[in-house]
């Protein structure tokens, strides 16, 4: 049960006559009754109902009826505008304060800390996580949720993550007071009638979501943009022991699609420990070469740090093919061959806008151009969108407005689409998605790639020793700061396996759970690699064109697997020598600045990381990991 509401709901509000609130919603006939619901999930939504007190309760049954009644809804409230160039696209624009992740305020809660997050040395800042005890999360729950969705619809949308009937698919609940968050998830997830099916028929256990923007009605002061949120209460918390999440305050993407990083990375991260398998923060792709062998890929990359645009990626070396599988999330079991199998558990794109282009990404622009929400990104007179790096030049006489909704003009100081700016868009409009992408036994992963954005001294691309040093070089993982949450500037930070934000669990037992992970019996684990796009000049321009250009990247990854390709072995790790990279064609691209492999930068990156392992994980750190980093130092010493 969801004990924090079910507390609240049963003890302050006489029960709700429920019947008839599922009636006369204004969406017509669509929607489920709630006494057809599994005993299980009606419970959660009368709880629901009774602490958050609705004025009506719709159930998702995900048809297409709905869908339009949902838009039309939108647009009356003012909240979507239509973007009459494309088919079905829409353009909302939120309130200026809830544009991005808030990870401050993002917790998980459980009886002890040392559960959520490892002790970090006193005065440090946590990086690993929030924690909040349970009967900090009561209290929380009591002075934010009881009547948020005053005068509001609550919408309980039943959703799976993977294909409905897979064995590697988990349902959830999510109730929410938004129409734009149900017209989100019905593109990320699937939602309705199946996954009320699966769930009578199965033991009936799904994830708990309860959401609300935190403005009941009447508005005790006006919205902006018509964008509901209270970015003064906002909390995301889960409750991994119980399968919860509570997310309040915030309409925006992780903090509101509840399945997305909430469930399918935090909560399933913990399952995932618990079960053996893996959750994590990876695009998958398959690739096929020249002689027609194919593979997939799994590639962990921090938040706007270049997984949509890997999994879409266009080769820009004839002869290769790269299929889309999923471009966010990977969920990883071992097959009965020993193999690690993938599937993505969601089923559409929530892409970074600003820098997508016919030239970076043409299989994003055209995922895009139907049945898409774009959120925060400027609009053009003719009825079109509008980015930074969108590359199309404007019709004579065309103007823009920002998505703060001011008219705008190239040249301005500031940019036309917010920076985390982002299009919502099915996934199977894309034109290159994988045959094998719904299959729900998954695919196998021949290679994982760690990566993120590092403007000096990390190579191109290197190999793991073994699959020890390559859980340390996951766990060494740093990037610059993107525009995906609220952390300013371009600050180096630590991300380990692009999961710092995402951790459903202390992030020293995961280290350790992907340790045990290599050491199971009968296991054919993939290769482990690390790569770097975004190596910069002293002018500050990358040095590598990126995009479809990192096919070569891939291509020399695949040779490896199959045991052609050759390296030569760094301190760091088994890197490319120049003949074992393709890099023809590629004018001003020269080798020794894609390989800077010196003493002194690295030797400082081990100096750094000891201080971070130490400060942020303490005790917590497996040992192996540890031993990696004094050996790394070992082979510094001897370079
Ligand atoms: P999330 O959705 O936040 O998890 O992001 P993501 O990892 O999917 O990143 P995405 O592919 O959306 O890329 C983010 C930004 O990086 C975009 O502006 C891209 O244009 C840019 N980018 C992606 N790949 C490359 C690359 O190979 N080189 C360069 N220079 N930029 C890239
Ligand atoms: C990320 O930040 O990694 C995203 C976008 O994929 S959000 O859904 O907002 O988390
Ligand atoms: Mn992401």
């Amino acid at each position: 049960m969801h004990a924090a509401i079910a507390r609240l709901g049963g003890r302050r509000q006489p029960p709700l006559a429920l019947a008839p609130l599922a009636r006369g919603l204004g969406l017509g006939a669509a929607g489920s009754e709630l006494g057809a619901l599994p005993p299980s999930v009606r419970a959660f939504v009368e709880e629901g109902a009774r602490l958050c007190r609705p004025r009506a309760i719709h159930v998702c049954d995900g048809s297409e009826a709905e869908g339009a009644a949902l838009l039309a809804q939108l647009q009356a409230d003012g909240l979507l505008h239509p973007l009459p160039k494309y088919d079905n696209c829409w353009l909302a624009r939120t309130d200026p304060r809830d544009v991005a992740r808030v990870e401050s305020r993002t917790v998980l809660v459980t009886e002890r800390e040392r559960d959520a997050v490892p002790p970090s040395t006193p005065g440090a800042p946590r990086q690993l996580g929030n924690w909040m005890s349970p009967a900090a999360l009561e209290q929380a729950v009591a002075e934010r949720f009881p009547g948020c969705m005053e005068g509001r619809m609550l919408y309980a949308i039943p959703f799976s993550m993977g294909p409905v009937g897979s064995p590697l698919a988990k349902a959830g609940v999510q109730l929410t007071d938004s129409a734009y968050v149900v017209a989100s998830m019905r593109i990320m997830t699937r939602v309705g009638a199946p996954v009320l099916r699966a769930l009578a028929d199965g033991d009936g256990s799904f994830v708990r979501c309860l959401h609300s923007v935190g403005r009941p009605l009447p508005l005790q002061e006006p919205l902006v943009s018509q964008w509901p949120c209270n970015p003064e209460k906002t909390l995301v918390a889960h409750v991994p022991d119980r399968r919860e999440i509570v997310s309040f305050g915030s309409g925006y993407g992780g903090n509101s699609l509840l399945g997305k990083k909430c469930f399918a990375l935090r909560i399933a991260s913990r399952l995932a420990r618990d079960e053996g398998w893996l959750a994590e923060h990876m695009l998958i792709l398959g690739i096929t070469d020249p002689e027609g062998r194919k593979k997939y890929v799994a590639a962990a990359f921090p938040s706007a740090c270049g997984k949509t645009n890997l999994a879409m990626l266009t080769p820009a070396v004839p002869g290769w093919r790269v299929e889309c599988v999923g471009d966010d999330i990977a969920w990883m079991k071992f097959g009965p061959d020993g193999r690690l199998r993938a599937i993505n558990p969601e089923t559409g794109f929530f892409g970074v806008a600003p820098g997508t282009s016919a030239r970076t990404n043409p299989n994003a622009m055209r995922t895009v151009r139907r049945n898409t929400i774009f959120t925060n990104v400027g609009q053009s007179s003719d009825g079109g969108v509008y980015w930074e790096g969108l590359d199309e030049p404007a019709a004579p006489g065309v103007t823009f407005t920002s998505w703060l909704g001011k008219p705008w003009s190239p040249g301005d100081p500031e940019p036309c689409a917010h920076p985390n700016s982002r299009f919502c868009a099915p996934a199977r409009q894309c034109p290159i998605m994988d045959p094998a992408w719904e299959d729900p036994e998954g695919v196998p992963i021949d290679a994982i790639i760690f990566g993120g954005r590092r403007p000096q001294g990390v190579p191109l691309v290197y190999e793991a020793f073994s699959w020890q040093h390559g859980v340390f070089v996951g766990s060494a993982m740093r990037s610059e700061a993107t525009a995906a949450a609220e952390h300013a500037g371009k600050q180096l930070m630590h991300d380990p396996f692009a999961m710092r934000p995402f951790f459903g669990y202390n992030a020293g037992q995961y280290l350790a759970h992907w340790l045990a992970v290599g050491e199971r019996a009968g296991a054919r684990l993939p290769r482990l690699f690390h790569v770097n796009w975004f190596l910069r000049d002293g002018a500050g321009r990358f040095v590598w064109p990126g995009f479809g250009h990192n096919v070569r990247v891939l291509a020399w990854v695949c040779r490896r697997v199959d045991g052609e390709a050759g390296a030569r072995p760094t301190p760091v790790g088994l890197v490319p020598r120049p003949d074992d990279l393709d890099l023809a064609g590629l004018p001003g691209v020269a080798y020794d600045d894609l390989f800077p492999v010196e003493r002194a930068f690295w030797e400082r990156e081990a100096r750094d990381l000891r201080r971070y392992f130490e400060e942020q994980f303490g005790p917590d750190l497996p040992k192996e990991v540890l031993g990696e980093l004094d050996t790394l130092e070992g082979r510094l010493r001897k370079m």
